[in-house]
């Protein structure tokens, strides 16, 4: 293991919530350290862009429109093995199969809207870090 960084966000139903701060609380709490972090919205093609992966998925147009219905927090994070820790933190994709005490356990509603992004993998990292910082701003 090594010191690695992983990319999230807080989604738009978590920052309309007021539950961004319980959130990042709990991501401090699991060891990260934030080396970047800010607000922004995403225009539709910047989500579409974020989540061309999933383009041909039925669930795509729901998600670029979930993504883009109000502010958003994206972080860069640092900690040994941040990508796998970052996802258990996080908790499953679904809620309902999220275990007690992660994220989307306490926090999201369904699969659709499930409050948190995390890199699933340290080269999937790499890009969505480069799409949202330059790595001049990072500390
Ligand atoms: P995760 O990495 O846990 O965020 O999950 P995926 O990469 O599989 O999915 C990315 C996002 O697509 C999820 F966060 C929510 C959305 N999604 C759906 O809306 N429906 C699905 O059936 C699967 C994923």
């Amino acid at each position: 293991m090594s010191v690695e960084r992983t990319f999230s966000i807080i989604k738009p139903d978590a920052v309309a919530a007021g539950q961004a701060g319980e959130i990042l609380a709990m991501i401090q709490k699991a060891g990260f350290t934030i080396v970047g972090l800010r607000m922004t919205r995403l225009s539709a093609a910047e989500a579409q862009g974020f989540y061309a992966v999933h383009k041909e998925r039925p669930f795509y147009s729901g998600l670029v429109k979930f993504m883009t219905e109000g502010p958003i927090i994206v972080m860069a994070l640092e900690r040994e093995d941040a990508v796998k820790g970052l996802r258990e933190v996080m908790g499953a994709t679904n809620p309902a199969n999220a275990a007690e005490g992660t994220v989307r356990k306490r926090f999201a509603a369904n699969i659709e809207r499930n409050c948190i992004h995390g890199s699933d993998a340290p080269e999937t990292a790499a890009v969505e870090l480069a799409f949202f910082f330059r790595t001049s701003e990072l500390l």
